[in-house]
């Protein structure tokens, strides 16, 4: 039994712990500001919103690197925070939307929805992989490794210890990639892992990439659907205020295809808008991508066209 109207709770989360750029920790803030809560009651939501994480409790004062991993205690705390809040919301029948701040915030919200749907599965749309393992990241930036830690794969890093590898490849589906890192090709061929690239959207068209994507990991439509969303997967010209950006993106319209058929499967139970970095370009650059992040998820959470 699902109440209605149904509730889609606010998981704001000011954090750019998994990677350098400053900036990132404020993008709940403008999507907040921007108007989204409105917009959402505007749908027939009813939304709740407590205010932003802070995270208050997670001291990580000193925090040297484990290996190259940057900023370990502190990513690994507030993902923790994060799988817990996003766990009780949708132990109450709630939707979780978290709004990012950087992906490493992925594990805590994907986390948190394994805990209460164990059959769900995860459509990460991103320009990158963010697979990354203790032996394969380059830059040490956890923001690129968050799938690793889910899976299970790689060497085990005891900071991390909480995360559970509730996630199975199978599960799991990507579309958008285009920046793939040479050791991380090698894991999603090893682990078979399905991802749609920006080749495959130019060749099929996003409709039926979708269509794939949605049939690879959820063949009879009867899974829960956690969307993790970065907005870097659109091209930098629509989304152009993020950390990471990569020309030869998503348009505008394939994003917000993939979260209108999304929406209309009806077996969404969670959805994250993450790298929305609005300190990064130009005001009017800001703007609009903060606007693109709020109409991200007001087609994820049932917009239409007509
Ligand atoms: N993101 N593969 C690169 C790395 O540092 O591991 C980039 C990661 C980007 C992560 O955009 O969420
Ligand atoms: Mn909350
Ligand atoms: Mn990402
Ligand atoms: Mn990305």
């Amino acid at each position: 039994f699902i109440p209605e109207p149904r509730t889609v709770a606010i998981v704001g989360c000011p954090f750019s712990g998994g990677q350098p750029k400053l900036g990132v920790d404020q993008g709940p803030i403008h999507l907040v500001e921007a108007g989204l809560i409105g917009q959402l009651e505007e749908l027939g939501w009813k939304v709740k919103f407590d205010g932003h994480h802070q995270f208050e409790e997670i001291n990580a004062a000193a925090d040297p690197p484990i290996g190259i991993l940057k900023n370990p205690r502190l990513v690994s705390r507030v993902t923790e925070a994060v799988a817990k809040a996003v766990g009780a919301h949708a132990a109450q029948g709630e939707l979780p939307l978290t709004l990012g701040g950087d992906h490493s915030l992925a594990m805590g919200t994907i986390s948190g929805t394994l805990m209460k749907y164990s059959d769900a599965c995860v459509v990460w749309i991103d320009a990158h992989a963010d697979i990354n393992t203790v032996e394969t990241t380059g830059s040490g930036n956890i923001h690129g490794m968050p799938v690793s830690f889910l899976l299970g794969i790689g060497s085990k890093v005891e900071e991390f210890s909480w995360v559970k590898p509730l996630l199975k490849a199978d599960r799991l589906v990507y579309i958008g990639l285009r920046d793939i890192d040479a050791g991380e090709k090698k894991i999603l061929r090893d682990n078979n892992i399905k991802a749609f690239s920006m080749h495959e959207v130019d060749k099929y068209g996003i409709g039926k990439v979708v269509d794939m994507a949605l049939d690879h990991v959820n063949p009879n439509r009867d899974r829960p659907i956690h969307l993790s969303f970065d907005v870097d997967a659109l091209d930098p010209t629509v989304a152009p205020s993020t950390g990471t950006p990569v020309r030869g993106g998503l348009t505008f319209r394939e994003g917000h295809y993939i979260c209108e058929a999304i929406s209309e499967t009806g077996l969404l139970v969670a959805l994250d808008i993450m790298e929305v970095n609005p300190s990064l370009a130009d005001p009017a650059s800001v703007q609009q991508t903060v606007a693109v992040g709020c109409s991200l998820a007001r087609s994820a959470l049932g917009e239409t066209l007509l």
